[in-house]
C-alpha cells in the first residue's frame, strides 16, 4: 500500500535497539493458508540504549497470542510492527502468529514456490514471518523446529533432531533476522562432503527438485573450490557441520546468503553442457563463491544498519572477483568487470538514481541493491588495496577479521582496520563511499627536455542533492611506452588528491606515449586526448592487458562517433589494428573475442550526451550495424583460420579455455552471418552439442532474419527445461529488429507458457526489452508503453521485481523532446496508479525527478 506519506530513512538517525537478543526459538506449523509461527525470544535490556520503548517489527501477521514472562499481554498493534510495555531486566517474549505463504507473490518473507516453502528475509522480510527486531545489528542465536509433512525440512545452523513431519535446527553463530531460512519441500540432495583445513568435516548438499539431479554437479565443485580458496587466501574456515543450497524457481534475485542455507534461484546454480552457456557457467561460479564468501563477510561480520550495506556486499562482489581471476583469466575478468561497470553502474550513476556507495536516505532499502553498492563498492574495495599494497590490504584484513567477528559494523571500523595498519589517513578517501557521481578523469601531456609530464584533473559532476563535489584520492595507474612500443617506464600508481595535480617523468630519450588507468584502477572517466594513430599504437604494443583492450574500444567508439556525428565511413585505421591483434595467435581466444566487441548502444549515447548532443538510438543502431558488416568484411580472409583455432576438440568443459574458444567461434561466426547469410550459422545449429553453440548460432540465424525453423525446434526440444525456455522468450527480443521490438515482446507475452509472476520469465522477456536500446528507444514508444501496461501489472504482485525494471527509464532525460515526452507520459500514468508499492513509487519519483 502507498504510504500516505513515504517515510525517509537517514543514517544520521541511527540509534541502537533497546534490547539484546540472547535466544531465539521458533516453531513452524507448516501450512499453505494459515502457517503458525510460534515464537519465544529471550530479551534483555541494552545498558547501551537504555530506556527505549519496546517495539517489534512486524507484517502482514494475524497476531493470535503474545506473552511476557508467560503473562500475557496486548499490544498496541500497528502496519508496522507492536509495542508494549515491557521489564527492565531479561525476560521472555512469547507469540503466536499466523501467516499465508500461499498468498505470498512478494517472494518476501515466507512463500511458496512450485509447492516448496522457502524465505527471503534480506532486507526486511523477517517481519513478515513474526514480530521482532527486524535489524541488522540485532544478532541472536536460533533454535529452529519445523512441523510439515515435506520430507526434507531445513533452516540454519545444524540438525538437532528430526523424525516423521518434524525437524529441528539448531544455528549456534548469533545472526541478525535477516539470516534466517527455512526450506520444505520433496527435493533431492546432490551431496559430497569437504575437510577443511583444520580437519572439520562438512556435509554438502545441494537441494534441488527432482529431474534437476543432472545439474549440480558443477555448482558442487564450484562450492568446494570456494571453500578452499577462503582458506588459501583469506584463511577463513567454514564453520558449521553441514552446508545446504537450495534451488528455487520464483526467486527475486540471484541467490542469498542465509547462514548455512544459501538459497538460490534456480538460474544462479543449475548448469548442464546441453542447457547452459558458458556465461551461465561462470556466472553460477561467481555467485556460488560470493554467497560462500559472505560466510565471513556478511554473516560472522554483518552490517549496522542498511546503509552500511556495501560493506558486506562491496568486499564480497571484490573476494568473488579475485575467485574468479584466479580460477580463470585476470585479464578477461577485469575487462569482463568494466564492461559490466559502465553498462550498469555508470548509467546509475550518471542519472537521476545516483547515490552514493553508502547512500545517506531512502524509502524502500531493497531499491538499493544496485550496482553502485555492490559494483561500484568492489571497485572502491581495489582501489583502497592498491593505494596501501597487497601485504598491507591482507594484514588489514586479518584485523579486520580478529577485530570484528561477531559484530555488525560500519564503514567507519572497515576504514580504522586500514589506518590503523598503514598508518594512513583515510578521511579523503571516504569520499568514495559519501560521494555519488562518476568522477571525470581528465588528462593533459607536456613535453620537455627529456622530461614528460601528466597533468591529472579532476570534476565530479552535481548528483541528485550534492550538487558540489570535493576532490577524491584517485590511484591512477601509469606505465610508458618508447615510441619503438618497449616500456620505458613501468607501471606505478600515481596518486591523485588533488583537484588538479601534476607528475613528472625524467630522463626520457624520446617523447614516450602514455598509458594511463591501466588495469581501470580507478571506476572514472577518462578524458584522454589521444590521437587515432597513439591509441592504434597502444592496441598494438601496451603491455597492459586491460589498457591493450581499451585503446581497441576506443578507437572503436571513436570510430562510430565519428560515424554518427559526421557521416565518415568506418576507419579503416581501427579495422587495420583489430585485424593485427586477431592473427596473433599468442593471444588468448577469450581476450581476442572481447577485442571484436562494440561499445554498447547505450554507453554510445552517454558520450554523445556527455559530448552535449542528443543521441539518436536509429543513428547509433545504424553505425553499429555499418560497423559490423565492415569489420566482417575487412576480416573476410582471417575468419576461416579464427574459426579453425576457436574449434574444440575435447569433451565439453566448462572451464577458461574452452570458453574462451567457443567464445571467438561465436563471435567470429556473427561476423561470417554477415556474409554468408547465416549457411554456417545453420549448420552449426544442427551440430551444436552444447547450449553455448545452439544459442549462438540461433542468434546469428534470427539476426540474419531466418531461423524460424530452428527457433520451433529449440523450443519442442527444451519444452520442459524452464530455463532453456527463459533463454528462447530473451532471445527472440534480443534480435528483433528495433521496429519489431516492441511487438515480439508483446507476442510473447501473449504465450502459454509467459508466466509473468515468475521473475526469471518476467525479466526474460522485459528485461531483453529494456536492453535492446534501438528497440526500447523506438520512436513510436510502443515499448515505452508496453513495458508500463506490465509494471502497472506487476507491481502490486511483486514489487521488488517491478521496482528494479523501472531503471529501464532512468536515462530517458537523454534523449530528445519527443522521447522525453512519450517516457515522461508513461511514468506519470504508472505514479497516478491507486495503491502502487513503496518500493515503485520510490524508484518513479526519483527517476521522474
Ligand atoms: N545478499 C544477497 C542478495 C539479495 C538481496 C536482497 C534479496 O531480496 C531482497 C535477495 C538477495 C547477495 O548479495 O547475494
Ligand atoms: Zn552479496
Amino acid at each position: 500500500m502507498r504510504d500516505a506519506a513515504p517515510t525517509t530513512i537517514h543514517l544520521k538517525d541511527y540509534t541502537p535497539f533497546g534490547y539484546l537478543v540472547d535466544e531465539v526459538h521458533l516453531t513452524f506449523d507448516l501450512a499453505p493458508d494459515a502457517t503458525r509461527v510460534t515464537s519465544r525470544i529471550a530479551f534483555r535490556p541494552n545498558p547501551e540504549a537504555p530506556g527505549h520503548r519496546f517495539f517489534l517489527h512486524g507484517e502482514e501477521l494475524r497476531l493470535i497470542r503474545a506473552a511476557i514472562d508467560g503473562a500475557e499481554v496486548t499490544p498496541e498493534i500497528t502496519d508496522a510492527g507492536l509495542t508494549c510495555a515491557a521489564p527492565d531486566t531479561p525476560f521472555v517474549w512469547e507469540a503466536e502468529v499466523e501467516i499465508a505463504p500461499a498468498a505470498n507473490t512478494a517472494l518476501e518473507g515466507l512463500y511458496l514456490s512450485n509447492g516448496m516453502y522457502c524465505t527471503q528475509c534480506e532486507a526486511e522480510g523477517f517481519r513478515k514471518i513474526t514480530y521482532y527486531p527486524d535489524r541488522p545489528d540485532v544478532m541472536s542465536t536460533f533454535t529452529v523446529r519445523i512441523n510439515g509433512t515435506h520430507p526434507v525440512l531445513l533452516s540454519n545452523g545444524n540438525p538437532v533432531d528430526s523424525g516423521e513431519g518434524f525437524a529441528e535446527w539448531h544455528d549456534p553463530w548469533p545472526k541478525p533476522a535477516y539470516l534466517f531460512a527455512l526450506v520444505a519441500g520433496d527435493l533431492v540432495a546432490h551431496s559430497d562432503r569437504f575437510t577443511t583445513v583444520s580437519g572439520r568435516e562438512v556435509d554438502l548438499n545441494l537441494w534441488v527438485r527432482p529431474g534437476d539431479e543432472d545439474k549440480c554437479a558443477f555448482g558442487m565443485e564450484a562450492l568446494k573450490k570456494s571453500m578452499r580458496w577462503d582458506e588459501e587466501v583469506y584463511g577463513r574456515e567454514y564453520d558449521l557441520d553441514v552446508f545446504n543450497i537450495v534451488a528455487v524457481d520464483d526467486f527475486n534475485m540471484g541467490a542469498m546468503e542465509n547462514k548455512g542455507l544459501n538459497i538460490f534461484n534456480s538460474a544462479a546454480v543449475l548448469a548442464s553442457p546441453e542447457t547452459s552457456t558458458d556465461d551461465n557457467f561462470e556466472r553460477i561460479e561467481a555467485i556460488i563463491a560470493h554467497e560462500y564468501f559472505h560466510n565471513w563477510t556478511g554473516n560472522r561480520i554483518t552490517c549496522r544498519d542498511w546503509f552500511q550495506l556495501c560493506l558486506k556486499e562491496g568486499l564480497t562482489v571484490f573476494r568473488d572477483a579475485q575467485f574468479t581471476s584466479d580460477l580463470r583469466s585476470a585479464p578477461v575478468k577485469r575487462i569482463r568487470d568494466v564492461i559490466d561497470l559502465r553498462g550498469r553502474q555508470f548509467p546509475e550513476d550518471q542519472g537521476p538514481l545516483s547515490h552514493p556507495v553508502r547512500p545517506e536516505s531512502f524509502q524502500e532499502i531493497n531499491n538499493f541493491y544496485t550496482a553502485t553498492v555492490y559494483e561500484k563498492g568492489a571497485e572502491v574495495i581495489g582501489m583502497l588495496k592498491r593505494l596501501v599494497g597487497d601485504a598491507a590490504y591482507a594484514e588489514a584484513l586479518d584485523l579486520y577479521f580478529a577485530r570484528h567477528d561477531g559484530q555488525a559494523c560500519t564503514i567507519e571500523d572497515w576504514l580504522k582496520v586500514f589506518e590503523d595498519v598503514t598508518g594512513r589517513d583515510l578521511a579523503q578517501f571516504k569520499h568514495w563511499y559519501s560521494q555519488a557521481g562518476t568522477p571525470r578523469l581528465t588528462v593533459e601531456e607536456a613535453w620537455q627536455d627529456g622530461t614528460f609530464t601528466l597533468t591529472l584533473s579532476q570534476d565530479t559532476p552535481a548528483t541528485p542533492g550534492q550538487p558540489d563535489k570535493l576532490p577524491q584520492v584517485i590511484p591512477v595507474a601509469v606505465g610508458l611506452l618508447n615510441p619503438n612500443g618497449d616500456e620505458v617506464h613501468a607501471t606505478e600508481v600515481l596518486e591523485l588528491t588533488q583537484a588538479r595535480q601534476s607528475f613528472s617523468f625524467e630522463g626520457l630519450a624520446a617523447r614516450p606515449v602514455a598509458s594511463v588507468l591501466r588495469d581501470f584502477s580507478a571506476p572514472v572517466v577518462l578524458d584522454h586526448d589521444l590521437s587515432p594513430e597513439q591509441r592504434a599504437f597502444l592496441l598494438a604494443h601496451d603491455t597492459d592487458p586491460f589498457n591493450r583492450w581499451e585503446a581497441g574500444r576506443s578507437l572503436a567508439g571513436q570510430c562510430l562517433l565519428d560515424m554518427i556525428i559526421e557521416g565518415t565511413a568506418p576507419d579503416t585505421a581501427y579495422l587495420d589494428g583489430l585485424v593485427a591483434v586477431l592473427r596473433d595467435d599468442g593471444l588468448d581466444p577469450a581476450y581476442r573475442a572481447l577485442m571484436l566487441g562494440l561499445p554498447s548502444q547505450s554507453e554510445l549515447a552517454a558520450s554523445l550526451q556527455q559530448r552535449g548532443l542528443t543521441p539518436d538510438p536509429q543513428a547509433i543502431w545504424d553505425a553499429t550495424e555499418t560497423l559490423r558488416q565492415a569489420t566482417a568484411q575487412h576480416m573476410q580472409d582471417l575468419l576461416p583460420r579464427l574459426r579453425a583455432e576457436a574449434q574444440v576438440d575435447a569433451p565439453f568443459r566448462p572451464d577458461a579455455d574452452q570458453a574462451g574458444r567457443r567464445a571467438l567461434g561465436s563471435a567470429t561466426l556473427a561476423l561470417l552471418s554477415r556474409l554468408d547469410g547465416g549457411a554456417q550459422a545453420a549448420a552449426d545449429f544442427t551440430r551444436a552439442d552444447n547450449m553455448s553453440l545452439q544459442l549462438s548460432s540461433l542468434s546469428c540465424l534470427l539476426k540474419a532474419g531466418k531461423g524460424e525453423v530452428e527457433l520451433a525446434a529449440f523450443y519442442d526440444q527444451w519444452r520442459g527445461d524452464r530455463l532453456v525456455i527463459d533463454k528462447w522468450f530473451g532471445l527472440q527480443v534480443a534480435m528483433a529488429a528495433p521496429g519489431q521490438t516492441a511487438e515480439t515482446a508483446r507476442r510473447l507475452s501473449a504465450h502459454a507458457e509467459f508466466n509473468w509472476r515468475n521473475p526469471n520469465r518476467f525479466r526474460a522477456v522485459f528485461g531483453a526489452l529494456a536492453m535492446h536500446h534501438a528497440g526500447f528507444h523506438h520512436a513510436s514508444g510502443a515499448a515505452y508503453q508496453l513495458l508500463a501496461d506490465w509494471l502497472i501489472r506487476l507491481d502490486p504482485v511483486n514489487p521488488q521485481t517491478t521496482a528494479r525494471m523501472c531503471a529501464a527509464f532512468q536515462t530517458w532525460r537523454r534523449y530528445d523532446e519527443g522521447r522525453q515526452a512519450l517516457i515522461g507520459a508513461q511514468l506519470d500514468r504508472i505514479l497516478a496508479q491507486p495503491n502502487l508499492s513503496r518500493d515503485t513509487t520510490e524508484m518513479l519519483t526519483r527517476i521522474r525527478g
